[in-house]
C-alpha cells in the first residue's frame, strides 16, 4: 500500500510513522508514505493556502488552487496504482473495521488534511473519491484522522501483524468488543483471575470468552449488539 499524504503540516507524521507498527511494515516493504506539502504548490508570493468563504460565514477555507495542483501531481505520479484520494472531514462516512478492511485492498490512497473551516467544496465534488471521519467530533486538523486511518488500515494488510499481535483477536474483528483480559500476577489488590481462565480447559474458557464478549457488547454497545444479531441471524435463515 502506497500512502501519499497531502498536509500543511507534515512533520507531524514523522513520530507516528517511525514507530511501532508502521514502521515494521515499512521496514518488511509492506506500506510506503509520501509527505506532500501543499503549501508548494502555492504560485504567489505569500504562498497563500487560506481565504475568507463566500457567504459570509465565519473561519477560513482552504483555496481550492493549490489543492487541486498538488492532488493532480499526487494521482499522476501514482496512475499505475489506481489511486483513491480519501479526504478526512467530520462530514464523511465514519470510519469502521469493514471500511478499513476495503481500504487496505487499494493499491494506494492520497489522504488529503484539511484545515481551518475545511476546503472548497469544487475539490470535494472533482478530486476526492471518498469522504472519511474518524467520529462526531472536530479537530482542527485532518492530520489525527489520517494517521489514525493509516494505522487501522496498515494493521489489515497481509503480513503486516505476527501471530504476538493478530488482528483476529481484536476487538470488533467480528464484530463484538473482546472479553475482559487478565494478566499476571492471579491475584491483584485482592481481585483474583477469574477461575475458569486458569483451568486450562479451553473449551471453557472460548465458551466463557464469547459470553463476555456478548454481555460486554450489550451493555457498552447496543448499536454494535444490534446489527452483530442481525447479521448472525440472516446467515442463520440463509442456510435453509
Ligand atoms: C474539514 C476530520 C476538515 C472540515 C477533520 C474541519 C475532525 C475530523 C476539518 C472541517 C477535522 C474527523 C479538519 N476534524 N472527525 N478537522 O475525522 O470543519
Amino acid at each position: 500500500m502506497f500512502f501519499e499524504i497531502l498536509t500543511l503540516f507534515p512533520s507531524m507524521f514523522e513520530g507516528v510513522l517511525s514507530d511501532s507498527i508502521i514502521k515494521r511494515a515499512c521496514d518488511k516493504g509492506l506500506v510506503s508514505f509520501r509527505l506532500v506539502d501543499f503549501r508548494d504548490f502555492t504560485e504567489d508570493k505569500h504562498r497563500t493556502v487560506d481565504d475568507y468563504p463566500y457567504g459570509g460565514s465565519p473561519g477560513m477555507l482552504i483555496k481550492p488552487a493549490p489543492l487541486a495542483r498538488a492532488i493532480t501531481a499526487s494521482k499522476d505520479r501514482l496512475k499505475a496504482m489506481a489511486p483513491k484520494t480519501v479526504y478526512l472531514t467530520p462530514q464523511g462516512e465514519l470510519l469502521t473495521h469493514d471500511k478499513a478492511k476495503s481500504l487496505s485492498e487499494e493499491q494506494s490512497l492520497i489522504l488529503l488534511c484539511g484545515h481551518y473551516q475545511g476546503i472548497d467544496q469544487r475539490i470535494i465534488d472533482h478530486y476526492v473519491d471518498l469522504e472519511i471521519s474518524m467520529g462526531d467530533y472536530v479537530l482542527s486538523g485532518g492530520e489525527i484522522p489520517a494517521m489514525a486511518l493509516i494505522d487501522s488500515v496498515t494493521r489489515l494488510i497481509p503480513g503486516v501483524l505476527g501471530n504476538n499481535d493478530s488482528a483476529p483477536g481484536d476487538s470488533l474483528y467480528n464484530g463484538l468488543l473482546s472479553p475482559p483480559q487478565y494478566t499476571r500476577p492471579e491475584v491483584f489488590e485482592n481481585k483474583r483471575v477469574p477461575e475458569v481462565l486458569i483451568s486450562g480447559h479451553h473449551e471453557n474458557i472460548r465458551k466463557w470468552q464469547k459470553e463476555q464478549s456478548i454481555a460486554m457488547t450489550k451493555a457498552k454497545r447496543p448499536d454494535l449488539w444490534e446489527r452483530y444479531f442481525k447479521k448472525q441471524t440472516e446467515q442463520k435463515s440463509s442456510e435453509f
